[in-house]
């Protein structure tokens, strides 16, 4: 069965596989897709579109509609049309409820009502947003970015939400605050991981930023993606979206937002520091330890029932004239 043109090099040897390889594990992968039936045939592009043909399984953890978000102009194009929801919703990291791309319907273990998300350290307003705050409190839009993981796959995404400035500016961070280290979600009853062979994981999932890629006008929160709100397997009901940087900065299902003086210890960074560096911007000319960042493979095409569309990788993931500055 010819599912995938894999180029040589993306099927890792069994020995060198890591968390983050995990996913190409790619026997688990093609019967997510088996699973998933016809209704991949024939898919659709654009935003806030979805298919007739969705299966009726994944279509079900597809959140409640969102509306009155406006699309932001300055982020409707990126060169690149939409991933169709079918391929970005069912092919997912969430390594708490598992180690395979095949865990959309897993996650929907998740409790995200009531929800809590604690915002505190050096801040002069420390707050607690619940799970209608996170819809209500800002101002949604809606952004259209592009989706960078560090294994080399990537997506176009419309996601709803709003600028983590929006958020810095209700709590307003203090002087001393320098970085902000972001938790997702925890409970080990809820959360199988992502197999015996990995144990003693750094739970929670953690990530960090500098508190000026925090003020940045693409960091972003989504709380909604395709115009509903976030599906479990996305991180409901908040997640970070930073699309100059790899996928796994990205933390999901956040309940606890520190604002602190010194960088945070993160989840990958903890598990391999040489692999999944602390800044993790997308940058084309620097290589992964075991393998190269110089292409990109899309996820989902309408043409077929999946295939991987080769791209060479942008620097900043497409968004240096946003970012470049931060780098210097
Ligand atoms: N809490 C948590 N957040 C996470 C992850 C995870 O395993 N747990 N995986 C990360 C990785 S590696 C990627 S590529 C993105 C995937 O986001 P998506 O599944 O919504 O496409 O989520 C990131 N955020
Ligand atoms: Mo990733």
């Amino acid at each position: 069965m010819v599912l995938f043109n894999s180029p040589p090099g993306w099927q890792l040897p069994a020995s060198r596989v890591t968390p983050e390889g995990m996913f190409w594990r790619r026997r688990q992968f093609m019967k997510s897709l088996i699973g998933a039936g016809a209704g991949f045939a024939a898919a659709s592009a654009g935003a806030c579109q979805r298919n007739a043909t969705l299966d009726v399984e994944l279509e079900s953890t597809l959140g409640q509609p969102l509306t009155g978000a406006s699309l932001n102009s300055a982020f409707a194009d990126v060169g690149r049309a939409p991933t169709p929801q079918q391929y970005a919703s069912s092919y997912n990291n969430f390594y708490e409820f598992g180690g395979s791309k095949n865990i959309w319907s897993s996650a929907q273990a998740l409790p995200t009502d009531p929800w809590r998300l604690e915002v505190t350290g050096l801040v002069k307003k420390p707050a607690t947003y619940d799970l209608d705050d996170l819809t209500q409190r800002f101002t949604l839009e809606e952004r259209i970015y592009r989706f960078r993981c560090v294994e080399a796959w990537a997506m176009v995404v419309p996601w709803i939400g709003f600028p983590m400035k929006a958020l810095m500016a209700a709590v307003e961070p203090t002087p001393a605050a320098k970085f902000v280290r972001f938790s997702s979600y925890y409970d080990p009853r809820v959360c199988p991981g992502p197999g015996l062979s990995l144990r003693n994981l750094p739970w929670p999932y953690t990530e960090g930023l500098t508190v000026a890629e925090m003020a940045n006008d693409l960091a972003f929160f989504a709380v909604g993606v395709y115009g509903r709100t976030l599906p479990k397997q996305h991180g409901a009901p908040i997640r970070m979206v930073v699309p100059w940087k790899y996928g796994f900065k990205g933390a999901k299902s956040i309940v606890k937002i520190d604002f602190v003086a010194e960088q945070p210890a993160t989840y990958w960074n903890t598990l391999a520091p040489n692999e999944y560096k602390f800044e993790a911007n997308v940058e084309p000319e620097v290589p992964h330890p075991r393998w190269s960042q110089a292409k990109e493979r899309l996820v989902g095409k309408s043409t077929s029932l999946f295939t991987w569309e080769e791209q060479p990788t942008v620097i900043y993931n497409g968004y240096g004239e946003y970012v470049a500055g931060l780098y210097g």
